[in-house]
Formats: structure tokens, sequence, C-alpha cells
């Protein structure tokens, strides 16, 4: 069985996690403490300490860049789940380096404002450490000082992709893509805390937030399987 390695909030995990409850890919999933990545550190024997990591028999898959989506095209090729169309190449690429980069950075600050809510108490010395080697130190107190202006950065972000759903129920097409699965990882993470809403004025981007929630690819994993060339 597929296993994820992961920790709840984190919005790279979030997408992995989505995607192989769309494929309806039994897995079972381990979570580790966000700032203690030595489970993964050993199972790479020692070439890789991010999460996600997926387990899959005998095969570790895990990012090889920032770009790679090594996970994603593993599980999309492994159980069909038509999230890379050849038509949208190129296109997802640029889309998803903005995605997990102008949209993860406001949404992972805006959540990280409530980390004490989601870091169990012995994890917190670690996290707050992490955070602040690599983003300077008092740099969550910044965060949340600047709360008001990351939640209309994340807002006027958002447009473009209010835009692109306002004629489509999906990003690029009738279908959930790779990328509405990467953006949905990213909002997701802003959403973990509770303490937020996506822009009601996003009207497109809630419904699609709605049916990214629960939507599930018709037909089994083994129909799926055997269809394969
Ligand atoms: N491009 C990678 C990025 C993964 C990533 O940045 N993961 C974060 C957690 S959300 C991480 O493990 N960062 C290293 C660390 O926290 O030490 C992916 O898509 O999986």
């Amino acid at each position: 069985m597929i296993e994820l390695i992961q920790f709840p909030w984190s919005p790279f995990c979030i997408v992995q996690r989505r995607i192989l409850e769309y494929g309806r890919i039994p897995h079972k999933i381990t979570n580790i403490p966000s700032a203690e990545r030595s489970l993964v550190w050993r199972l790479t024997r020692e070439r890789y300490y991010h999460v996600p990591v997926v387990r899959d028999g005998k095969n570790l898959i895990f990012e090889t860049g920032e770009n790679s989506q090594v996970i994603a095209k593993y599980l999309n090729e492994k159980f069909q789940l038509a999230l890379f169309p050849e038509e949208f190449r190129g296109l997802q690429n640029i889309l998803w380096q903005h995605i997990e980069n102008e949209i993860e950075v406001p949404c992972f600050k805006l959540n990280d404002i409530s980390w004490k809510e989601m870091v169990a108490k012995a994890d917190q010395l670690p996290f707050l450490r992490h955070k602040e080697r690599k983003f300077g130190r008092g740099c969550i107190d910044q965060w949340r000082a600047d709360q008001k202006k990351l939640l209309q950065e994340l807002a006027d972000k958002l447009d473009p992709f209010e835009q692109m759903l306002s004629h489509k129920p999906f990003l690029l097409d009738q279908q959930a893509r790779f990328v509405d699965f990467d953006l949905f990882g990213m909002l997701s993470n802003f959403l973990y805390s509770g303490h937020y809403k996506l822009p009601a004025a996003h009207s497109c981007l809630n419904d699609w937030f709605g049916r990214m929630s629960n939507i599930k690819l018709p037909g089994s994993k083994l129909t799926r399987e055997k269809l394969r060339p």
C-alpha cells in the first residue's frame, strides 16, 4: 500500500494527499513532527529531508528539484489520473511555479501566525528555531503584524485564478489537472488554522474550492489499471 509521509498542514503534503483521495488510491498516512525529519532522512538513505515522501513497496519517491513534481507524476502514471495531459505541458509548469512561490508564501505566513495551535509543545522549540534561522529573528511576530497586508496580497494574487474559473469548472478545462491540486494544497494550508476564509468576492474560486475538496476520479483504481496500454 502507498504510504504518504507528511505533516498535516504542509501545503505540499496536502497536494499529494488530495491526489491520493481523488484517485481512490488505498494509502496510509504517517505523520512526522514538522521539525524532526530523521525518518525521512533514514528512508531516503540520507538523500532528502523534506516532506512529502511517498513509499510504494520498495520504491521511495521524493522530489529531485524545486520544480520536479516527481511524486505527482509517479501517482499520475501508476494510477492513470490524467493530471498531466500533453496539451497543457509547459503551461502547467509555468503555473505550478507561480502557485508554489507567489501563492504559497502569503498562505504559509498567514497560517504560521497560529503555529502554537498546530505544533505540539515538544516540537515548538525546533519549529521556531527552523523558521527564525530561515526567515530571521521575530519573523512570525512580523507576519502577525503584517496580517492585513498579507491577506490583501493573497486576495490580489488570487484574482487571476478567479478569472480563470469564471468560465470553466477547473483551472484549465473540464477536469481537475495537477495545477488544480497544487493551488488546492496552498489554499488548504492557508485555511488550516480555521481562522480565515477565502475572499468572499472570489465566488468562482470558492465554488471551485468546494468541488476540489470532494471530487473523486470516476472509475476504480483497478478498472483504470486494466485500461493501461
Ligand atoms: N518542491 C517540494 C517542496 C517540499 C517542501 O518545501 N516541503 C517543506 C514542508 S511544506 C519542507 O519539508 N521543507 C524543509 C524543511 O522544513 O526543513 C515539493 O513540492 O514537494
